[in-house]
């Protein structure tokens, strides 16, 4: 039984609820120092984005009170820690987040009404911290806060890029790119540490020293340094104290300046080399999924990943510990092999700074390390050229070839004379010039490694490293399905659904609890709950529709279905596939009467997202998407039944308006190709249903909600091989219905076909290798069912809760807990709430 106040004790909890007026007087008072004294505005002299800097600044000491106690309180305490290790973090906004996460939403609300000014719009002052290219960035992101909320010690570490990932512009139906200055205005969340900061070097020559007693070491000298300074991001938990840091490396001239060369009269060279410091944090690489061996990408690579050992290691050694405790006191978790330099880093430190064996060494390297693969496309597997890595880091490139020495060894014992094997498990590939393969080196130098869905850890099992787990005999290798935080991707983008759920399970405690949401399945019949509940979906469409409009002028319906496919533009996630289905149904809605289209449900399509700039083949199809919807939304025939849409420069913000408003989504990747996803779990998240392929976490979303609440169609993905061998050897045969399809766009229909040629072309001699034409029919049909489906709107509306309530599973606080129980070893550390 749910206890109840007694009457007369209300009073004492109004009291609590309304927040004090001294509240509200500290929160304007601390507002208006920031703005007076940090800015030097005035009242005369103000507008959204002075007070948006005048919030942030008042939130930020918030933080910043919250994250020193936490830091004492883990000083004192010393626990396992761990180290997340990233290239990419895509933190999106971070104003509207703190106020959820502090609590402290509605009394800055009326703080700020009170002075005149509109919270809403100071949320849109922020631009977006942009430093992740999708889902690898973004998980790294869900993954900080899930971490801070529950209560563990972790430290996120990565790169201050000077530029995010580029704005996206449509110019004349094509993506253009634009710098993102993202610093441009000032970055109220992050603290600048110069008191932290360390030398990394590049180049120069390793000296053999030759001790007395015969025992060889060498030195690492010369060449040239750089340092890097950290920025602090602190990430409070939502609810809780505990206030973590994501420590973000920036580099600088190591000197100051040289004075020779100045001397010398070469001012001009002595201020080059400045730059070319600074050039290391400057940009990050705009490629998703997809590897570019360009040296200044190393340089990063290595950069942070020393900086960071550095900084982790004087943290350890404040202790006075033993070297053989650093494994229960560390864990180093690496998000992807992009900093997988940290395996052969800590080894050097080992041995040839701290004096240990090499063996000590490399037990201690390898009961800290483990290691998140994220992916399976070959083109996305780094390989370093190896003379690359010998000039840039020559130490480094002797003990990889030692580290592959002494593997090799170990695999030459237990499979002997298996020549074939050994080539085929070296780390270092052989060729003109030899590659070291980064995904082979960190699964030697970790303990555990893990792929992001069940689907995907059993390729990586099976089709990817199967040597590797033949070697480990399956000890190395496990499973940890991604998740997403709910407080960004429900509670805060979707605040009218939040409220309900709150409203509903009678409690907030679902937003750390996400298992709770399997109470809403009570209410999956019930007609008020179903109208309340798409009722809500329509503001949210509204919301989206005007969104559109006021970008690109488009006037779509918020009565239609709302179909939308939002992340990178990638040929394996097919939005290509996506595109010839809607020429597919725009045919076919022109051979019909007026009176039979009048009675076909009106459909939105939605299309999102950027393109690498090197992409030709990607950037045609955002190109074909918008030449497709000049036709198709201009026809007066057609006028709301069907409309296309592709929104430009898709981020973290934009996505928190497109989501909640989804009636479909589209996940349609090549079964066996995307290794989870995980705008598939927002989306459902947020009661919209997956029109998907049998692949990455697709699969256990089905599990969870029940097949009858998604639409699966295509091949499944150990089907894929034997296809693409026909497909090889025999000529394709081009679904009929395609072939349509295909012969619109060359008859011109949709512009200048030449345009599109070398597009179509990847289906016809180009092989069709993410087997579009094979899974048209099935996904037209799964189109048909969708329309249908939605006809039915009671039916709808139960699917549509049904999502909601299956998705307890898909929490990234249930990904962290499995981290921390089974990889990494760590405890929460909870801090004692002394402040508020
Ligand atoms: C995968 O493509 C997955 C994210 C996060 C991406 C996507 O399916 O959800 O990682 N992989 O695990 C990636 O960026 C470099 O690889």
């Amino acid at each position: 039984p749910r206890w109840l106040p007694p009457p007369e004790t209300l009073h004492l909890w109004k009291e609590f609820e309304t927040p004090e007026p001294a509240e509200i007087k500290a929160i304007q008072k601390s507002f208006l120092r920031h703005v007076t004294k940090t800015f030097a505005r005035t009242a005369f002299n103000m507008d959204n984005f002075g007070s948006y800097q005048g919030t942030a600044y008042s939130l930020r000491d918030r933080l910043i009170d919250k994250w020193n106690i936490t830091q004492q309180h883990h000083t004192r305490e010393d626990p396992k820690r761990v180290y997340y290790l990233s290239l990419e973090f895509l933190l999106g906004r971070s104003l509207d987040s703190c106020l959820l996460s502090l609590g402290v939403k509605d009394i800055y609300k009326k703080a700020l009404d009170e002075l005149g000014f509109r919270l809403e719009d100071l949320i849109g002052e922020e631009v977006d911290a942009a430093l992740g290219n999708g889902g690898l960035g973004r998980l790294a992101a869900c993954y900080m806060d899930s971490l801070a909320t529950l209560d563990y010690p972790a430290w996120g570490y990565g790169i201050r890029y000077n530029y995010g990932i580029f704005k996206q512009l449509i110019v004349d139906g094509y993506q253009t790119e634009f710098p993102d200055y993202w610093l441009n205005f000032g970055n109220p969340w992050e603290i600048e540490r110069l008191d932290v900061s360390y030398e990394v070097r590049f180049r120069g020559y390793v000296n053999k020293v030759t001790e007395e007693d015969g025992t060889i070491s060498y030195v690492w000298e010369g060449g040239e340094k750089v340092v890097a300074v950290a920025y602090d991001v602190p990430i409070p938990g939502y609810g809780t104290m505990n206030t973590i840091n994501i420590r973000l490396w920036s580099a600088k001239p190591a000197r100051e300046f040289d004075f020779a060369m100045f001397n010398d009269g070469n001012y001009e060279k002595a201020v080059e080399e400045q730059k070319s410091a600074e050039n290391i944090t400057s940009v990050l690489y705009p490629n998703d999924n997809h590897m570019v061996g360009k040296i200044l990408r190393l340089k990063q690579q290595y950069f942070f990943v020393c900086a960071t050992l550095q900084d982790a290691i004087r943290r350890f050694k404040k202790t006075n510990r033993p070297w053989s405790d650093f494994p229960y006191q560390v864990s180093i978790q690496l998000n992807d092999t992009h900093p997988t330099l940290g395996i052969p880093e800590l080894q050097r430190i080992l041995i040839d700074e701290e004096g240990l064996s090499w063996d000590d060494a490399w037990d201690i390297v390898t009961k800290t390390f483990s290691f998140t693969n994220h992916t399976v496309l070959p083109e996305a597997l780094e390989r370093w050229a190896v003379p690359l890595i010998q000039d840039l880091l020559p130490r480094h490139m002797m003990i990889i070839f030692d580290i592959n020495l002494f593997f090799l060894q170990k695999v030459e014992k237990k499979f002997p004379g298996d020549r074939d094997r050994l080539r085929r498990m070296s780390i270092i590939e052989e060729g003109h010039p030899q590659n070291v393969r980064m995904a082979f080196l960190a699964i030697v130098g970790s303990h555990t490694v893990n792929g992001v869905a069940a689907l995907h850890s059993n390729l990586i099992k099976n089709d990817i490293f199967p040597d590797f787990v033949e070697f480990y005999e399956g000890n190395k290798f496990t499973n940890v399905t991604n998740g997403i935080t709910p407080r960004r991707w429900l509670h805060q983008c979707n605040p009218a659904l939040s409220d309900f759920i709150t409203q509903k399970l009678g409690s907030d405690s679902w937003v750390k609890d996400l298992e709770q949401l399997k109470k809403l399945k009570e209410f999956a019949d019930d007609a008020a709950v179903q109208k309340q509940w798409m009722a809500i979906k329509r503001q949210n469409k509204v919301r989206l529709a005007d969104y559109i409009h006021s970008i690109t002028s488009i006037q779509v319906s918020p009565d239609s279905l709302f179909d939308i496919q939002v992340k990178r533009i990638h040929e394996y996630k097919r939005q290509f596939m996506n595109i010839l289905g809607v020429i597919h149904r725009y045919l076919r809605l022109k051979k019909l009467t007026p009176e039979q289209r009048a009675k076909e449900v009106p459909r939105l399509v939605v299309f999102a997202g950027k393109s690498a700039p090197g992409y030709f083949i990607a950037k045609l199809v955002i190109k074909l998407i918008n030449s497709v919807g000049e036709v198709v939304n201009n026809d007066p025939e057609i006028g709301d039944i069907l409309k296309v849409v592709f929104i430009p420069n898709y981020n973290v913000s934009l996505a928190e308006i497109i989501i909640p408003a989804s009636d479909i989504s589209q996940h349609i990747s090549t079964a066996g190709t995307e290794a989870s996803g995980t705008s598939n779990m927002k989306f459902v998240l947020n009661g919209g249903i997956i029109l998907g392929t049998v692949d990455g976490a697709n699969i256990e979303i089905g599990e969870e909600i029940g097949e009858d609440n998604i639409f699966f169609f295509g091949v499944k993905a150990d089907e894929v091989e034997d296809i693409r061998h026909l497909n090889r050897y025999r000529k394709i045969e081009m679904d009929p219905d395609l072939r349509n399809v295909l012969d619109a766009i060359e008859r011109g229909t949709f512009g200048d076909p030449k345009i599109f040629e070398p597009l179509v072309a990847t289906l016809t001699v180009g092989g069709d290798y993410y087997l579009i034409s094979k899974d048209f029919a099935s996904y037209i049909e799964a189109q048909a069912d969708s329309d249908e489906a939605y006809k039915d709107k009671v039916g709808w509306a139960k699917k549509s809760i049904l999502c909601t309530a299956g998705m307890s599973k898909f929490s990234s606080d249930r990904s962290i807990n499995e981290y921390a129980e089974r990889i990494w070893k760590i405890k929460p550390c909870t801090v004692p709430a002394t402040l508020n």
